[in-house]
């Protein structure tokens, strides 16, 4: 298997990374001198905080957390740890070699508040093969953390930043060159949700709690096809790279799921609520636009480009995500049933696999809406009245 380690990493050895590791090679020797070395910083402020250890969960989960913080600022240590592994992605049983933060399509959502710091530990096991980083789009400086923490096959790294706005923001892997798009479509991005220290307000100020926040995480992918047009399956990740590349520089995917996989979110994996339950959905696409629409609810405060200084919009019927970002919605159930949350591309929610549902329990509202009659066959009388 090849393997990506440093004595390799410039050598261009292998003829089908040749030019993405030139490239690596290229934005690598640039940013050398850039962002402070270990030890530099003056984190005096950082030091002297208390510091908490955040257990991260896998989607569509969130982490313990508090919506309003209770104390001051702290220091909020995460792991997340590289997983190379291959992942079913439809009900074919259609096999794709993945990239993951912690196992998992999308990583796992990390939760602070502004003000806090957060200390990500980057761990690239030994079993990996290629080199890995993470860039925070919630962080400021040294492209994000990424030139800070490229980590080779059995290495790991500790970054801090400071989380100085509020809002939901992706992170994703960006080792350099053709790795980035290639490690992103692979599964490697996440989001991070920075809560303002008195949580969620509306445009007047008022507090907006939620009881409870699914994080839905969209990933476009590249799986190329043989011959008869099947979806092909590869030995192992290195082995993916180029027939993924000339698939992904056609920029059709093949698959747009929630959470890593058709199918992920529906059936006996649906999201749950209840009449009167207020959710927070988290929605975030590290590639791609994408258009969330809950059917049967609405956006009632949505926060559409992510940002929480922003006041949300409200009511909406369909909400944008950009590629590259995450966003925030909020709504209240107010009728029992099955929900459908899509990208209201339909072509890409029913034919490739962008749908979750929500399951709500609860008491029929009939002011809200009743079948006055019920289907039966058309009754003649009745129609000559229209
Ligand atoms: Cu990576």
């Amino acid at each position: 298997m090849f393997k990506v380690n440093k004595a390799n990493v410039w050598s261009r050895s292998l003829p089908a990374l040749g030019v993405a590791l030139a490239a690596i090679t290229l934005i690598a020797g640039s940013l050398a001198p850039m962002g402070p070395a270990a030890g530099q910083a003056q984190a005096a402020e950082a030091d002297s905080l208390p510091r908490v250890t955040q257990v991260l969960v896998a989607p569509p989960f969130l982490p313990e957390h508090e919506q309003v913080a209770a104390v001051g600022p702290r220091v909020v240590q995460v792991r997340l740890v590289i997983e190379e592994k291959s992942m079913v992605i439809d009900e074919d049983g259609t096999v794709i070699q993945a990239m993951t933060f912690n196992g998992s399509v999308p990583g796992p959502m990390i939760v602070v508040h502004e003000g806090d710091y957060v200390e990500v530990t980057l761990v690239n096991p030994e079993a990996n093969a290629f080199e890995h980083n993470i860039d925070f789009h919630a962080a400021t400086g040294a492209l994000g953390g990424a030139a800070l923490s490229h980590v080779f096959p059995g290495e790991e790294v500790v970054i801090r930043w400071k989380a100085t706005k509020a809002g939901v923001f992706v992170y994703h892997c960006a080792p350099g060159g053709s790795m980035i798009p290639w490690h992103v479509v692979s599964g490697m991005n996440g989001a991070i949700m920075v809560l303002p220290r008195d949580g969620l307000t509306d445009r007047d100020g008022n507090a907006l709690r939620y009881d409870r926040a699914y994080y839905i995480g969209e990933q476009d992918f590249y799986v190329p096809r043989d011959e008869d047009g099947r979806f092909k399956s590869f030995e192992d990740l290195g082995d993916s790279f180029a027939d993924t590349l000339d698939v992904m520089r056609g920029l059709i995917p093949s698959h747009v799921v929630f959470n890593g996989s058709v199918g992920a979110l529906t059936g006996d994996n649906a999201l749950t609520a209840k009449v009167g339950e207020t959710v927070l959905f988290i929605h975030s696409q590290a590639n791609r636009d994408t258009r969330p629409h809950l059917i049967g609810g609405h956006g009632e405060y949505v926060w559409e480009t992510g940002s929480f200084d922003d006041p949300p919009a409200t009511d909406l019927e369909t909400w944008f995500i950009r590629g590259g970002s995450a966003g925030a919605a909020l709504y209240t159930f107010k009728q029992p049933g099955l929900y459908a949350y899509v990208n209201h591309n339909l072509i890409e929610a029913i034919e490739l696999g962008a749908a979750a549902h929500v399951n709500v329990e609860g008491e029929w509202d009939d002011d809200l809406m009743v079948q006055v009659k019920a289907p039966a066959p058309i009754d003649g009388a009745d129609a000559e009245n229209w």
